[in-house]
């Protein structure tokens, strides 16, 4: 891609409105735009990024035996009523009404609709578990919506839902996207850890939040360092194996806000292992039981020909605030330079020849190493502007892929000016840098 022929509307200055970093550079490099208070448009840089986690984010589910679906974003108010949440939910639920005057929302979670879809087809404990999911705009109208996409009130979600025979088997599942959970965070080259935490309006006794650590984040924290060092390398996606990494985390003290408690922080948290800082929650799993498909009449014949109704899970991933947080966790706000891990990267590799209009010979030699690119499956954007040097590499460390070339006026020959963003410029030539990317890639 020509950065001219791009829709990448780079801004000179940081815009004043932003008070966190990814908020500032997503306005900055024109990954997002706002239409009207906490929603946004997604344009070609943000929305390639968004579409590269998601990618992941699915990946990792259906790795767990998850099945793909898709519920709209519109619900009738019926489901809600048999639940109960509907009065619950309260002002964050965004109301309207159809032109038979029938009461519809626009769904801020999917627990009743997919109770709904379960108990129309599901009727036997043979068919368990099952594990559903689906990608989509959810919205909640978020009181003081802030920092951009990181608590919007549209946002892009995975959410989703088990349902199980008993609770042992549903504990099961939730351990399954306990591990996924980690997995996914982990090729995004984030370290999320794993929390106890509150279960607000969704409900149930059991649940954590995936927090990555950030100055900027919301969620107050108190954990244990020594939960870093834990990993999930030898966890099969068995029972015994699932409940071994899950004791592995919850043997360190590592809670939200809502759950601390200072004496207890104290007695079991060693001093030089405490750790009273601030994360962004990226995702939110939890058990809740039959607290839906009782109301809802979910439920399945049992082996002995009685009844009983599921028990269900549901596992939330903010794919869009997962945007910001890769921001948050990646770019050096005070020299304006952002990597983006290659597995979300939205270009994998900046061209940038040095052009004036006499001397169009570096953007050739860009054209023919971008036909070598294409062949080997590796994007570039490729700064065809005869603006000056400094001016293309300031806005290339923004758009922030990774690896850049720089082809200079007097660069001939085989070997190349080849920088991965962070570290020293090598001499080399287009094979060996081919390898070094697709290397990164294949590990991603
Ligand atoms: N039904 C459950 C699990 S699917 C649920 O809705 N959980 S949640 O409320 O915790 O949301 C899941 C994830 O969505 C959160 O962890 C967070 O990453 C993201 N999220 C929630 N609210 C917002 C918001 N206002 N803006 C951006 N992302 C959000």
């Amino acid at each position: 891609m020509y950065i001219s022929k791009s829709f990448i509307p780079i801004l000179k200055n940081n815009p004043s409105e932003a008070k966190i970093k990814s908020h500032q550079l997503m306005l900055r490099v024109g990954m997002i735009k706002q239409s009207s208070a906490g929603i946004y448009s997604w344009l070609p840089l943000g929305f390639k990024v968004m579409k590269k986690i998601e990618n992941i984010v699915r990946e990792e589910q259906n790795k767990i035996g998850a099945q793909e679906i898709l519920m709209p974003t519109i619900q009738s108010s019926e489901i809600w009523k048999e639940s109960g949440r509907y009065e619950d939910y309260g002002e964050e639920m965004l109301r309207i009404k159809d032109r038979q005057n029938r009461e519809m929302l626009y769904g801020p979670t999917n627990e009743e609709l997919v109770t709904d879809i379960f108990r129309s087809s599901i009727k036997s404990y043979k068919s368990l578990p099952q594990l559903l999911y689906h990608i989509q705009w959810k919205f909640r109208d978020e009181i003081r919506p802030r920092f951009g996409i990181m608590r919007c009130r549209e946002f892009y979600m995975k959410d989703a839902y088990s349902f199980d025979i008993s609770d042992d088997e549903a504990l099961f599942s939730y351990n399954k996207f306990f591990l996924s959970y980690l997995k996914t965070f982990k090729r995004l080259d984030l370290t999320a850890i794993p929390m106890a935490a509150d279960t607000g309006p969704i409900g149930g006794n059991l649940s954590h939040e995936f927090i990555i650590l950030a100055e900027t984040g919301e969620s107050k924290i108190f954990t244990d360092k020594r939960i870093f060092d834990v990993d999930n390398e030898d966890t099969k996606l068995e029972k015994k194996s699932l409940e071994n990494l899950r004791k592995k985390y919850e043997q360190f003290y590592s809670v939200t806000d809502e759950k601390f408690n200072q004496e207890e922080f104290e007695k079991k948290v060693s001093e030089k292992n405490r750790l009273k800082t601030k994360g962004i929650e990226v995702g939110h799993i939890f058990y809740f039981g039959d607290k839906y498909s009782k109301p809802m009449g979910g439920s399945v014949d049992l082996p002995g020909g009685k009844k009983d109704f599921v028990k269900m899970g549901s596992y939330g991933i903010g794919v869009s605030r997962l945007v910001g947080a890769i921001i948050e966790a990646k770019y050096d706000e005070k020299n304006e330079v952002m990597k983006w891990p290659i597995s979300v990267a939205p270009y994998d590799l900046a061209v940038i020849p040095m052009i004036n209009k006499n001397d169009t010979s570096a953007l050739e030699k860009a054209n023919k190493i971008n036909i070598e690119l294409k062949k080997n499956n590796i994007e570039s954007i490729i700064d065809d502007t005869d603006e000056n040097f400094s001016s293309k590499i300031k806005k290339m460390n923004l758009i922030g892929a990774p690896f850049q070339i720089i082809i200079g006026k007097q660069s001939d020959g085989e070997l190349l000016e080849f920088k991965e963003i962070g570290k020293e410029t090598k001499k080399i030539n287009l094979t060996q840098i081919i390898k070094i990317i697709k290397e990164q890639k294949v590990k991603n």
